[in-house]
């Protein structure tokens, strides 16, 4: 969990991204680490019921983001996840710039290269984290409408990699090579996905709940 406020969030997008609460509001940054897997993914398939039409780890990440909020019932929470889309087909919230500003992962992006090889091609930024690299995903959005916070300071994201050529490689990683993963050794972790976690994130949709059924995570009969 990682602290902004919806000001510093709205500051740098353009209003159509805006997130409609006052700027002071309170919002925390959620992102999952490769512990998430065994901590939270298995045992929540071991016992949950899973709807065969949702993506599991989307129904395992709003479990736990609905017992957080229960346990803060006296408190109003909206959360926002990051699959999340509005009829105008934009996503609800921007994860990775939610997460820059929020001082979790350095955002980078085609303009934070200087001289910027890549012509007429789209380029996609990508965060990475001081201690995880890119083996981590932005989950959600959690908002406290009822909590002002206007004495709170801004914390820089941690620049990890700061030369040029570092930053050009990753973001050619991260555009052209993502299937291998190396984007996400752009630094030096601390802890990457299993084996068996990146089989999983590795299938298409469709054969991950076969996965987990091989891999012995789940019953047949857990999936209806
Ligand atoms: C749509 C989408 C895609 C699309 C399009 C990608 C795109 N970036 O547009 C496609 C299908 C191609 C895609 C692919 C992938 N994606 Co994707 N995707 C998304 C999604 C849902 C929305 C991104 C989006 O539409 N952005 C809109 C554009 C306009 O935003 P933008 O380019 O950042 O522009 C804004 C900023 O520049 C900002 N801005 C301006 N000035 C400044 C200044 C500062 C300082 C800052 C901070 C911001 C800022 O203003 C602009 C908007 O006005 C996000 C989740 C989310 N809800 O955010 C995941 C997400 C970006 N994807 C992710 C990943 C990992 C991938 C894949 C590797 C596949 C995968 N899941 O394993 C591939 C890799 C890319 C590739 N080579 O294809 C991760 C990235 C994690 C990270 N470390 O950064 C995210 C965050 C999902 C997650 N849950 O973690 N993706």
């Amino acid at each position: 969990l990682y602290l902004p406020k919806v000001g510093w969030y709205n500051a740098v997008l353009q209003p159509s991204f805006h997130l409609q609460y006052s700027e002071d509001t309170l919002a925390f940054v959620v992102l999952s680490t490769p512990s998430m897997f065994d901590k939270a993914f298995k045992p929540f398939v071991n016992k949950q019921l899973l709807k065969k039409m949702n993506d599991p780890v989307d129904q395992c990440v709003s479990y736990h983001l609905s017992l957080v909020k229960e346990n803060l019932s006296d408190q109003r929470m909206d959360v926002i996840y990051d699959y999340e889309i509005l009829p105008n087909r934009k996503p609800k919230f921007l994860a990775q710039t939610a997460a820059h500003v929020a001082g979790a992962a350095y955002y980078y992006q085609r303009k934070d290269v200087k001289c910027d090889p890549w012509g007429e091609k789209k380029i996609y930024g990508v965060c990475i984290h001081p201690q995880y690299g890119g083996w981590f995903a932005i989950r959600g959005l959690l908002i406290f409408p009822d909590v002002q916070v206007p004495f709170l300071e801004q914390v820089a994201p941690v620049d990890c990699v700061a030369s040029e050529e570092k930053r050009i490689e990753l973001l050619e990683k991260f555009n052209f090579h993502w299937r291998d993963w190396s984007y996400r050794d752009i630094i030096e972790v601390k802890e990457r996905y299993s084996e068996e976690q990146r089989a999983y994130f590795g299938a298409p949709p469709a054969e991950r709940f076969k996965l987990l059924e091989l891999q012995g995570v789940v019953q047949k009969s857990a999936f209806y």
